[in-house]
């Protein structure tokens, strides 16, 4: 078996997933698709956080729409673990704009645009790190070991 790089990714279900009642159907697949979770809660973002969580995008053309919807209901945060984590999360959250993904991910089974596309997924390591600590103390974190572990990824 090859050696895997298990990384953890930070997950949101946003406001759209939420109000559409989707939440279980999104956390299924991941955890049918072998992840682990590590941390989850369900929390109204304070403008501080989607601050910090959408950085990067200040400036842009879409930053206050973008604002105002992540912010305009409770969201699902959850750190996922598993081999190669943040680029697997992102192939299955599908392209950013859910009316050009593909059927099987999840922006093109239940998505039709932008900013509304349900699921926030880490780009890199980097952001991951950065983006698990605006949700999460180090402390609530679980570090814990699944029984399947070996028969999703040869623990
Ligand atoms: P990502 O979520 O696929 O990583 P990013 O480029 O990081 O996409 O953009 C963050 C979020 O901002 C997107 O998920 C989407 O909700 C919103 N967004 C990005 N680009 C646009 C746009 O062109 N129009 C409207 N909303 C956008
Ligand atoms: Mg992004």
């Amino acid at each position: 078996m090859t050696p895997s790089n298990v990384q953890q990714t930070l997950v949101v279900l946003k406001p759209d997933t939420v109000q559409r009642r989707l939440i279980g159907r999104i956390v299924d697949r991941f955890e049918r698709k072998g992840f682990k979770i590590t941390a989850l809660k369900f929390v109204q973002l304070s403008q501080d956080q989607a601050e910090r969580m959408y950085a990067v995008h200040e400036g842009k053309e879409f930053y206050e729409r973008l604002m105002r919807f992540v912010l305009s209901g409770p969201v699902v945060a959850m750190v996922l673990a598993g081999p190669d984590a943040v680029e697997v999360v992102r192939g299955m959250m599908g392209p950013t704009d859910s009316g050009q993904a593909q059927p099987g991910t999840v922006r093109g089974d239940f998505g039709m645009g932008q900013p509304m596309n349900l699921v926030h997924g880490s780009d890199s390591a980097d952001s991951a790190a950065n983006e698990i600590a605006v949700f999460f103390e180090p402390g609530e974190i679980v570090e814990y070991t699944l029984d399947t572990d070996a028969w999703t990824h040869g623990g």
